[in-house]
Protein backbone atom coordinates (compact mmCIF):
# COMPACT_ATOMS: atom_id res chain seq x y z
CA UNK A 1 0.00 0.00 0.00
CA UNK A 2 1.30 3.54 -1.06
CA UNK A 3 1.51 5.85 2.05
CA UNK A 4 -1.61 8.22 2.04
CA UNK A 5 -1.03 11.76 1.66
CA UNK A 6 -1.84 14.06 5.01
CA UNK A 7 -0.85 16.96 3.50
CA UNK A 8 -3.58 18.49 1.75
CA UNK A 9 -6.63 18.09 4.46
CA UNK A 10 -6.49 20.84 7.37
CA UNK A 11 -8.21 18.77 10.24
CA UNK A 12 -10.66 20.73 12.49
CA UNK A 13 -9.36 21.11 16.31
CA UNK A 14 -6.71 19.13 15.88
CA UNK A 15 -3.03 19.30 16.24
CA UNK A 16 -2.08 18.60 12.52
CA UNK A 17 1.64 18.14 12.73
CA UNK A 18 1.56 15.96 15.70
CA UNK A 19 -0.90 13.62 13.78
CA UNK A 20 0.51 13.51 10.40
CA UNK A 21 3.54 12.30 12.27
CA UNK A 22 1.70 9.58 13.49
CA UNK A 23 -1.63 9.44 12.39
CA UNK A 24 -4.63 7.50 13.38
CA UNK A 25 -7.30 6.36 10.64
CA UNK A 26 -10.10 4.76 11.43
CA UNK A 27 -11.61 1.86 8.46
CA UNK A 28 -14.95 0.75 9.37
CA UNK A 29 -17.07 0.79 11.91
CA UNK A 30 -19.63 -1.73 13.32
CA UNK A 31 -21.49 -1.69 16.79
CA UNK A 32 -19.31 -0.74 19.97
CA UNK A 33 -16.45 -0.89 17.87
CA UNK A 34 -14.02 0.93 15.62
CA UNK A 35 -11.68 -0.80 13.18
CA UNK A 36 -8.32 1.16 12.10
CA UNK A 37 -6.73 0.54 8.87
CA UNK A 38 -4.27 -1.22 10.35
CA UNK A 39 -6.70 -3.95 11.36
CA UNK A 40 -6.78 -3.05 15.12
CA UNK A 41 -10.13 -2.29 17.06
CA UNK A 42 -10.96 0.26 19.15
CA UNK A 43 -14.39 -0.04 21.53
CA UNK A 44 -15.62 3.58 21.08
CA UNK A 45 -16.00 5.58 24.53
CA UNK A 46 -17.29 8.31 23.49
CA UNK A 47 -19.84 7.13 20.47
CA UNK A 48 -17.53 8.83 17.74
CA UNK A 49 -18.03 12.64 19.16
CA UNK A 50 -20.81 12.24 21.49
CA UNK A 51 -23.31 11.35 18.71
CA UNK A 52 -23.03 7.52 17.68
CA UNK A 53 -26.14 7.32 20.13
CA UNK A 54 -26.90 3.59 18.46
CA UNK A 55 -23.59 2.27 17.69
CA UNK A 56 -22.18 1.87 14.10
CA UNK A 57 -23.44 0.56 11.20
CA UNK A 58 -27.29 0.06 12.07
CA UNK A 59 -28.85 -1.86 9.72
CA UNK A 60 -32.32 0.67 9.69
CA UNK A 61 -29.76 3.53 9.28
CA UNK A 62 -28.07 1.72 6.18
CA UNK A 63 -30.99 0.47 4.61
CA UNK A 64 -32.75 3.88 5.22
CA UNK A 65 -29.94 6.09 3.34
CA UNK A 66 -29.66 3.47 0.81
CA UNK A 67 -33.65 3.81 -0.32
CA UNK A 68 -33.37 7.29 0.09
CA UNK A 69 -30.39 7.85 -2.04
CA UNK A 70 -32.29 6.13 -5.04
CA UNK A 71 -35.54 8.24 -4.63
CA UNK A 72 -35.32 11.88 -3.75
CA UNK A 73 -31.97 13.03 -3.88
CA UNK A 74 -32.64 16.62 -3.54
CA UNK A 75 -35.54 18.84 -3.15
CA UNK A 76 -35.52 22.54 -2.55
CA UNK A 77 -35.30 23.56 0.98
CA UNK A 78 -37.47 27.14 0.48
CA UNK A 79 -41.08 27.06 -0.77
CA UNK A 80 -41.37 23.21 -1.48
CA UNK A 81 -41.15 20.15 0.82
CA UNK A 82 -40.99 17.09 0.93
CA UNK A 83 -42.93 14.55 3.58
CA UNK A 84 -40.37 12.91 5.63
CA UNK A 85 -39.50 16.49 6.56
CA UNK A 86 -42.72 16.28 8.15
CA UNK A 87 -43.29 13.24 9.40
CA UNK A 88 -39.32 13.51 10.96
CA UNK A 89 -40.73 16.91 12.66
CA UNK A 90 -43.84 15.10 14.47
CA UNK A 91 -42.51 11.94 15.43
CA UNK A 92 -39.69 14.36 17.23
CA UNK A 93 -42.03 16.45 18.59
CA UNK A 94 -43.36 13.01 19.99
CA UNK A 95 -40.51 12.36 22.27
CA UNK A 96 -39.69 15.90 23.58
CA UNK A 97 -42.26 17.18 26.54
CA UNK A 98 -44.39 19.88 26.65
CA UNK A 99 -45.28 22.18 24.08
CA UNK A 100 -41.79 22.40 22.43
CA UNK A 101 -43.67 20.88 18.84
CA UNK A 102 -42.63 23.54 16.09
CA UNK A 103 -38.82 22.29 14.40
CA UNK A 104 -36.27 23.85 12.37
CA UNK A 105 -33.81 22.12 10.34
CA UNK A 106 -30.66 22.75 10.46
CA UNK A 107 -27.24 20.97 9.60
CA UNK A 108 -24.92 20.96 12.64
CA UNK A 109 -25.13 22.11 16.44
CA UNK A 110 -23.52 25.15 15.08
CA UNK A 111 -26.52 26.18 13.12
CA UNK A 112 -29.07 24.91 15.57
CA UNK A 113 -27.80 27.57 18.31
CA UNK A 114 -27.65 29.94 15.73
CA UNK A 115 -31.44 29.34 14.37
CA UNK A 116 -32.30 29.44 18.04
CA UNK A 117 -30.57 33.03 18.92
CA UNK A 118 -31.68 34.53 15.90
CA UNK A 119 -35.71 33.30 16.70
CA UNK A 120 -35.06 34.64 20.02
CA UNK A 121 -34.15 37.89 18.86
CA UNK A 122 -37.06 37.63 16.22
CA UNK A 123 -39.72 36.49 18.62
CA UNK A 124 -39.17 39.74 20.89
CA UNK A 125 -39.48 41.90 18.02
CA UNK A 126 -42.39 40.81 16.67
CA UNK A 127 -43.78 40.97 20.03
CA UNK A 128 -42.81 44.64 20.18
CA UNK A 129 -40.16 43.91 22.55
CA UNK A 130 -37.32 44.85 20.01
CA UNK A 131 -35.13 46.04 22.05
CA UNK A 132 -34.07 42.39 23.99
CA UNK A 133 -30.95 42.23 21.99
CA UNK A 134 -28.92 41.14 24.40
CA UNK A 135 -27.79 37.32 24.57
CA UNK A 136 -26.44 35.91 27.93
CA UNK A 137 -23.91 32.42 28.09
CA UNK A 138 -21.90 31.07 30.17
CA UNK A 139 -18.35 30.40 31.48
CA UNK A 140 -17.04 27.30 30.18
CA UNK A 141 -20.01 26.81 27.82
CA UNK A 142 -19.73 25.72 24.54
CA UNK A 143 -22.34 26.16 21.81
CA UNK A 144 -20.45 25.44 18.66
CA UNK A 145 -18.15 27.26 16.53
CA UNK A 146 -20.20 30.06 13.97
CA UNK A 147 -20.16 33.62 15.38
CA UNK A 148 -23.10 33.62 17.53
CA UNK A 149 -22.44 30.08 19.41
CA UNK A 150 -19.35 31.48 19.78
CA UNK A 151 -19.97 34.33 21.42
CA UNK A 152 -22.38 32.83 23.81
CA UNK A 153 -19.84 29.99 24.96
CA UNK A 154 -17.12 30.22 27.40
CA UNK A 155 -14.19 28.48 26.34
CA UNK A 156 -11.64 30.94 26.08
CA UNK A 157 -9.39 28.83 23.50
CA UNK A 158 -12.61 28.78 20.60
CA UNK A 159 -12.66 32.71 21.43
CA UNK A 160 -9.44 34.58 22.01
CA UNK A 161 -8.43 34.45 18.38
CA UNK A 162 -11.58 36.18 16.42
CA UNK A 163 -11.93 39.74 17.60
CA UNK A 164 -14.74 41.14 19.12
CA UNK A 165 -17.46 38.53 18.16
CA UNK A 166 -20.94 39.56 18.26
CA UNK A 167 -22.02 42.87 20.10
CA UNK A 168 -24.14 42.74 23.35
CA UNK A 169 -23.29 39.42 25.00
CA UNK A 170 -22.32 38.73 28.65
CA UNK A 171 -21.83 35.03 30.77
CA UNK A 172 -22.69 33.84 33.83
CA UNK A 173 -20.94 32.26 35.77
CA UNK A 174 -20.04 28.39 35.26
CA UNK A 175 -20.87 25.82 37.89
CA UNK A 176 -17.31 23.81 37.94
CA UNK A 177 -15.25 23.15 40.80
CA UNK A 178 -17.81 24.15 43.88
CA UNK A 179 -16.31 23.19 46.90
CA UNK A 180 -17.69 19.93 48.40
CA UNK A 181 -18.66 18.76 44.63
CA UNK A 182 -15.92 16.79 44.08
CA UNK A 183 -16.65 13.16 43.45
CA UNK A 184 -20.28 13.49 43.86
CA UNK A 185 -22.51 10.45 42.47
CA UNK A 186 -24.77 12.17 39.73
CA UNK A 187 -26.13 15.61 40.28
CA UNK A 188 -23.93 17.77 42.71
CA UNK A 189 -25.65 19.30 45.98
CA UNK A 190 -23.76 22.33 45.83
CA UNK A 191 -24.29 25.44 44.32
CA UNK A 192 -27.93 26.07 42.71
CA UNK A 193 -27.27 29.71 44.08
CA UNK A 194 -24.85 29.89 40.85
CA UNK A 195 -28.15 30.54 39.09
CA UNK A 196 -28.78 33.81 41.01
CA UNK A 197 -25.64 35.27 38.40
CA UNK A 198 -28.72 35.98 35.97
CA UNK A 199 -29.93 38.17 37.85
CA UNK A 200 -26.44 40.24 38.50
CA UNK A 201 -27.32 40.33 34.44
CA UNK A 202 -30.07 41.82 35.15
CA UNK A 203 -29.39 44.28 37.57
CA UNK A 204 -26.86 45.15 35.78
CA UNK A 205 -28.23 45.31 31.93
CA UNK A 206 -31.93 45.58 33.20
CA UNK A 207 -34.22 42.27 32.20
CA UNK A 208 -35.41 44.49 29.05
CA UNK A 209 -32.39 44.56 27.42
CA UNK A 210 -31.72 40.63 27.13
CA UNK A 211 -33.52 38.21 24.52
CA UNK A 212 -32.32 35.05 26.10
CA UNK A 213 -29.98 32.76 28.44
CA UNK A 214 -28.43 29.79 26.80
CA UNK A 215 -26.61 26.79 28.72
CA UNK A 216 -26.03 23.40 28.13
CA UNK A 217 -27.82 21.37 30.90
CA UNK A 218 -24.98 19.84 30.99
CA UNK A 219 -21.75 20.80 29.78
CA UNK A 220 -20.11 18.77 27.61
CA UNK A 221 -16.97 19.75 25.93
CA UNK A 222 -15.83 21.54 28.67
CA UNK A 223 -15.41 18.29 30.56
CA UNK A 224 -18.87 16.84 31.84
CA UNK A 225 -20.29 19.85 34.11
CA UNK A 226 -23.12 18.98 36.00
CA UNK A 227 -25.63 21.00 37.16
CA UNK A 228 -26.01 21.58 41.04
CA UNK A 229 -29.45 20.22 42.05
CA UNK A 230 -32.28 23.02 41.85
CA UNK A 231 -30.08 24.97 39.74
CA UNK A 232 -31.86 24.80 36.25
CA UNK A 233 -35.14 25.54 37.91
CA UNK A 234 -33.95 28.50 39.37
CA UNK A 235 -33.03 29.52 36.26
CA UNK A 236 -36.03 28.86 34.82
CA UNK A 237 -37.48 30.92 37.67
CA UNK A 238 -35.74 33.63 37.34
CA UNK A 239 -36.17 34.13 33.09
CA UNK A 240 -39.96 33.65 33.88
CA UNK A 241 -40.02 36.72 35.93
CA UNK A 242 -37.86 38.92 33.66
CA UNK A 243 -39.38 37.73 30.56
CA UNK A 244 -35.91 35.93 29.15
CA UNK A 245 -36.20 33.00 26.84
CA UNK A 246 -34.40 30.02 28.08
CA UNK A 247 -32.81 27.95 25.55
CA UNK A 248 -31.21 24.39 26.26
CA UNK A 249 -28.85 23.29 24.53
CA UNK A 250 -29.07 19.73 23.94
CA UNK A 251 -26.80 19.07 21.28
CA UNK A 252 -24.88 16.37 23.49
CA UNK A 253 -27.85 15.47 26.00
CA UNK A 254 -30.37 15.02 23.26
CA UNK A 255 -31.54 11.50 22.49
CA UNK A 256 -31.26 9.26 25.33
CA UNK A 257 -27.88 10.19 26.70
CA UNK A 258 -29.19 10.81 30.14
CA UNK A 259 -31.56 7.85 29.98
CA UNK A 260 -34.60 9.73 29.15
CA UNK A 261 -35.29 11.37 25.52
CA UNK A 262 -33.72 14.48 26.16
CA UNK A 263 -32.72 16.57 29.12
CA UNK A 264 -36.07 18.31 29.28
CA UNK A 265 -37.59 14.88 30.72
CA UNK A 266 -34.58 14.23 32.91
CA UNK A 267 -34.40 17.19 34.19
CA UNK A 268 -38.41 17.76 34.25
CA UNK A 269 -37.63 21.57 33.75
CA UNK A 270 -38.88 22.97 30.18
CA UNK A 271 -36.71 25.26 28.46
CA UNK A 272 -38.44 27.75 25.58
CA UNK A 273 -36.18 26.49 22.78
CA UNK A 274 -34.22 23.40 22.73
CA UNK A 275 -31.20 22.56 20.57
CA UNK A 276 -29.86 19.25 18.96
CA UNK A 277 -28.31 17.64 16.48
CA UNK A 278 -25.15 14.43 17.29
CA UNK A 279 -27.90 12.06 18.39
CA UNK A 280 -30.58 13.38 15.67
CA UNK A 281 -28.74 11.26 13.13
CA UNK A 282 -26.45 9.33 14.88
CA UNK A 283 -23.84 11.06 13.42
CA UNK A 284 -24.49 9.18 10.19
CA UNK A 285 -25.27 12.33 8.06
CA UNK A 286 -25.22 15.96 9.10
CA UNK A 287 -28.29 17.55 10.88
CA UNK A 288 -29.42 19.80 13.64
CA UNK A 289 -32.42 20.42 15.20
CA UNK A 290 -34.48 23.41 16.86
CA UNK A 291 -37.56 22.51 19.01
CA UNK A 292 -39.38 25.51 19.63
CA UNK A 293 -42.42 25.97 21.66
CA UNK A 294 -45.91 26.53 20.11
CA UNK A 295 -46.23 29.95 21.46
CA UNK A 296 -42.96 31.18 20.04
CA UNK A 297 -44.13 29.47 16.71
CA UNK A 298 -47.71 31.11 16.86
CA UNK A 299 -45.82 35.09 17.28
CA UNK A 300 -44.38 34.65 14.17
CA UNK A 301 -47.72 33.12 12.23
CA UNK A 302 -49.07 36.89 12.93
CA UNK A 303 -48.16 38.98 9.38
CA UNK A 304 -50.24 38.26 6.11
CA UNK A 305 -50.46 34.81 4.96
CA UNK A 306 -48.29 35.31 2.00
CA UNK A 307 -45.39 36.71 3.87
CA UNK A 308 -41.95 34.74 4.62
CA UNK A 309 -42.61 34.63 8.42
CA UNK A 310 -38.68 33.88 9.22
CA UNK A 311 -35.91 35.33 7.36
CA UNK A 312 -33.76 32.33 7.86
CA UNK A 313 -32.88 28.69 6.32
CA UNK A 314 -29.92 26.91 4.97
CA UNK A 315 -29.83 25.08 1.54
CA UNK A 316 -29.82 21.92 2.96
CA UNK A 317 -32.15 22.57 6.10
CA UNK A 318 -34.92 19.11 5.94
CA UNK A 319 -32.32 17.55 3.57
CA UNK A 320 -34.12 14.60 2.01
CA UNK A 321 -31.11 11.86 3.01
CA UNK A 322 -30.86 13.78 6.71
CA UNK A 323 -34.18 13.56 6.93
CA UNK A 324 -34.47 9.72 5.83
CA UNK A 325 -31.21 9.13 8.12
CA UNK A 326 -33.28 10.48 11.12
CA UNK A 327 -36.39 8.30 10.41
CA UNK A 328 -34.01 5.51 10.45
CA UNK A 329 -32.58 6.63 13.39
CA UNK A 330 -35.61 7.37 15.48
CA UNK A 331 -36.83 3.37 14.33
CA UNK A 332 -33.61 1.88 16.17
CA UNK A 333 -34.24 3.96 19.08
CA UNK A 334 -37.52 3.15 19.43
CA UNK A 335 -37.25 -0.51 18.61
CA UNK A 336 -34.34 -1.19 20.86
CA UNK A 337 -35.32 1.30 23.85
CA UNK A 338 -32.36 2.81 23.70
CA UNK A 339 -33.98 6.87 24.53
CA UNK A 340 -34.26 5.15 28.08
CA UNK A 341 -31.74 2.31 28.23
CA UNK A 342 -29.01 4.43 30.10
CA UNK A 343 -31.29 4.55 33.13
CA UNK A 344 -30.96 0.75 33.22
CA UNK A 345 -27.24 1.04 33.00
CA UNK A 346 -26.74 4.27 34.97
CA UNK A 347 -25.82 2.89 38.33
CA UNK A 348 -23.37 0.34 36.66
CA UNK A 349 -22.11 2.82 34.69
CA UNK A 350 -21.91 4.91 37.84
CA UNK A 351 -20.20 2.25 40.27
CA UNK A 352 -17.68 1.63 37.27
CA UNK A 353 -16.43 5.40 36.83
CA UNK A 354 -16.40 5.92 40.57
CA UNK A 355 -13.88 2.79 40.89
CA UNK A 356 -11.24 5.23 39.69
CA UNK A 357 -12.29 7.47 42.85
CA UNK A 358 -9.32 6.22 44.99
CA UNK A 359 -6.34 6.79 42.02
CA UNK A 360 -3.72 9.11 43.11
CA UNK A 361 -3.64 11.23 40.05
CA UNK A 362 -7.55 11.42 40.18
CA UNK A 363 -9.12 14.22 41.34
CA UNK A 364 -12.67 14.07 40.70
CA UNK A 365 -15.19 11.12 38.97
CA UNK A 366 -18.78 12.95 37.60
CA UNK A 367 -21.11 11.02 36.11
CA UNK A 368 -24.86 11.24 35.23
CA UNK A 369 -27.10 8.78 32.76
CA UNK A 370 -23.98 7.12 29.74
CA UNK A 371 -21.77 10.25 30.46
CA UNK A 372 -18.53 10.50 32.79
CA UNK A 373 -15.74 13.09 33.33
CA UNK A 374 -12.82 11.61 35.19
CA UNK A 375 -10.63 14.57 35.94
CA UNK A 376 -6.80 14.11 36.28
CA UNK A 377 -4.18 16.24 38.52
CA UNK A 378 -2.83 17.97 35.73
CA UNK A 379 0.56 17.39 35.35
CA UNK A 380 2.79 20.89 37.01
CA UNK A 381 3.35 23.34 34.08
CA UNK A 382 2.18 21.32 31.33
CA UNK A 383 -2.21 21.05 31.54
CA UNK A 384 -3.49 18.62 29.35
CA UNK A 385 -0.27 17.11 28.66
CA UNK A 386 -1.63 13.97 31.05
CA UNK A 387 -4.79 13.36 29.74
CA UNK A 388 -3.38 13.40 26.20
CA UNK A 389 -1.28 11.47 27.21
CA UNK A 390 -3.94 8.83 28.95
CA UNK A 391 -5.97 8.97 25.27
CA UNK A 392 -2.56 7.83 23.44
CA UNK A 393 -2.33 4.92 25.70
CA UNK A 394 -5.98 3.89 25.88
CA UNK A 395 -5.69 4.10 21.83
CA UNK A 396 -3.09 1.72 22.10
CA UNK A 397 -4.96 -0.03 24.51
CA UNK A 398 -8.08 -0.58 21.97
CA UNK A 399 -10.37 1.99 23.94
CA UNK A 400 -11.32 5.28 22.08
CA UNK A 401 -11.70 8.50 24.85
CA UNK A 402 -12.00 11.82 24.90
CA UNK A 403 -9.96 14.53 26.49
CA UNK A 404 -10.53 17.84 27.39
CA UNK A 405 -8.08 19.75 29.26
CA UNK A 406 -6.89 17.28 31.97
CA UNK A 407 -10.75 15.92 31.82
CA UNK A 408 -11.15 12.05 30.54
CA UNK A 409 -14.69 12.24 29.17
CA UNK A 410 -16.82 8.93 28.11
CA UNK A 411 -19.90 8.96 26.38
CA UNK A 412 -20.69 5.69 24.77
CA UNK A 413 -23.09 4.30 22.49
CA UNK A 414 -26.60 3.53 24.17
CA UNK A 415 -25.72 -0.06 22.66
CA UNK A 416 -22.75 -1.08 25.55
CA UNK A 417 -23.05 -4.06 27.40
CA UNK A 418 -21.30 -4.31 31.17
CA UNK A 419 -18.77 -6.31 29.98
CA UNK A 420 -17.80 -3.42 27.70
CA UNK A 421 -18.31 -0.98 30.39
CA UNK A 422 -15.66 -2.77 32.62
CA UNK A 423 -13.40 -3.01 30.17
CA UNK A 424 -13.32 0.42 29.38
CA UNK A 425 -13.27 2.07 33.32
CA UNK A 426 -10.73 -1.06 33.62
CA UNK A 427 -8.24 -0.18 31.00
CA UNK A 428 -8.76 3.32 32.03
CA UNK A 429 -7.71 2.22 35.77
CA UNK A 430 -4.38 0.69 34.48
CA UNK A 431 -3.13 3.35 32.28
CA UNK A 432 -4.21 6.45 35.11
CA UNK A 433 -2.24 4.31 37.54
CA UNK A 434 0.60 4.22 35.46
CA UNK A 435 0.61 7.67 34.32
CA UNK A 436 3.87 9.29 35.23
N1 LIG B 1 -23.70 22.78 21.33
C1 LIG B 1 -23.20 21.83 22.13
C2 LIG B 1 -23.70 21.73 23.54
C3 LIG B 1 -22.23 20.93 21.65
O1 LIG B 1 -21.75 19.99 22.48
C4 LIG B 1 -22.34 22.05 19.51
C5 LIG B 1 -23.30 22.91 20.04
C6 LIG B 1 -21.93 22.23 18.09
O2 LIG B 1 -22.36 21.19 17.28
P1 LIG B 1 -21.63 20.93 15.88
O3 LIG B 1 -22.49 19.88 15.25
O4 LIG B 1 -21.64 22.21 15.11
O5 LIG B 1 -20.23 20.45 16.19
C7 LIG B 1 -21.81 21.03 20.32
C8 LIG B 1 -20.79 20.11 19.73
C9 LIG B 1 -15.98 17.46 22.46
C10 LIG B 1 -16.80 17.88 21.28
O6 LIG B 1 -14.95 16.90 22.29
C11 LIG B 1 -18.04 18.42 21.49
C12 LIG B 1 -18.77 18.86 20.40
C13 LIG B 1 -18.29 18.73 19.11
C14 LIG B 1 -17.05 18.16 18.92
C15 LIG B 1 -16.28 17.73 20.00
O7 LIG B 1 -16.34 17.68 23.59
N2 LIG B 1 -20.00 19.42 20.68
N1 LIG C 1 -22.71 31.63 0.27
C1 LIG C 1 -23.31 31.78 -0.92
C2 LIG C 1 -22.63 32.55 -2.01
C3 LIG C 1 -24.59 31.21 -1.13
O1 LIG C 1 -25.21 31.36 -2.30
C4 LIG C 1 -25.20 30.47 -0.05
C5 LIG C 1 -26.51 29.84 -0.24
O2 LIG C 1 -27.20 30.00 -1.21
C6 LIG C 1 -24.54 30.36 1.16
C7 LIG C 1 -23.28 30.94 1.29
C8 LIG C 1 -25.15 29.63 2.33
O3 LIG C 1 -25.07 28.26 2.14
P1 LIG C 1 -25.99 27.27 3.00
O4 LIG C 1 -27.42 27.57 2.63
O5 LIG C 1 -25.55 25.90 2.57
O6 LIG C 1 -25.71 27.56 4.43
Amino acid sequence: MTKQNLENYWMPFTANRQFKANPRLVKSADGMYFTLTDGRKLLDGIAGLWCCNAGHNRPRIVEAIRKQAGELDYSPAFQMGHPKQFELAERLAGHMPGGLNKIFFTNSGSEAVDTALKIALAYHRIRGEGQRTRLIGREKGYHGVNFGGMSVGGMPLNRKMFGTMINGVDHMRHTHGIEGNAFSKGMPANGAEYADDLIRMVELHDASTIAAVIVEPLAGSAGVILPPQGYLERLRKICDQHGILLIFDEVITGFGRLGAPFAVNYFGVEPDLVTSAKGLTNGVVPMGAVFAQDYIYDTFMTGPDNAIEFFHGYTYSGNPMACATALGVLDTYEEDGLLTRGAELAEYWQNAAHSLADLDLVIDVRNLGLIAGIELQPREGAPTARAFEAFLKAYDAGLLIRTTGDTIALSPPLIIEKEQIDFAFGTLKEIIKNLA
